[in-house]
């Protein structure tokens, strides 16, 4: 007989205090992945949550699973050693348009030609919202901000393309 697993919200819920600034759109964002991992079915012990640098990159804190806050730009590095190592765990990456696209941009790239069946969480807030809201690889054109006071001049990459 397989046990059925009925897991809460709350079970994934951590007891770190939340320290995202008021408003946040990555409050919503954790309470959806919250709801999701308790209505997989999957064990909890099953998830680990690995991110890198960032706002967004404090998830792992949160969640009340296995988790590593690693290095700015790396998650997809670590991810894949852990993917590796454990195949049976569901390895799920937290990072920013920052983190994944800027610094990370070479290791995202990998990890997808590797197709090692991780999940990818991109937090797209078009901004480096941790170090004070720099222009990122996902900025859109003309938007002033500390590092582009006349306005940011690239064009933007598209994380889902
Ligand atoms: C090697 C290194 N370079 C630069 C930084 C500074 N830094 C910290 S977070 C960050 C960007 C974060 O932006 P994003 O990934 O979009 O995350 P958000 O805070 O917006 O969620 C940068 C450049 C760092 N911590 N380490
Ligand atoms: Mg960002």
């Amino acid at each position: 007989m397989t046990e059925t697993l009925t897991y809460k919200k709350k079970d994934f819920s951590s007891d770190q205090e939340v320290r995202w600034c008021p408003g946040c759109g990555d409050y919503a964002i954790l309470n959806g992945v919250q709801q999701a991992f308790a209505s997989f079915g999957v064990p909890k012990e099953k998830f680990a949550v690995v991110s890198g640098i960032g706002c967004s990159s404090r998830f792992p804190y949160y969640m009340s699973t296995f988790g590593f806050h690693s290095i700015h730009g790396r998650a997809p590095a670590f991810a894949t050693g852990i993917k590796i190592a454990n195949p049976d765990l569901h390895v799920w990456v937290v990072t920013g348009d920052g983190d994944a696209m800027s610094i990370g941009g070479n290791h995202l790239i990998h990890a997808m030609r590797r197709n090692l069946n991780l999940k990818i969480m991109l937090f797209n807030n078009r901004i480096y919202g941790l170090t004070k809201g720099q222009y990122s690889p996902t900025t859109v054109p003309g938007l002033k901000t500390p590092s582009s006071p006349y306005g940011a001049l690239d064009t933007p990459v598209s994380p889902m393309a």
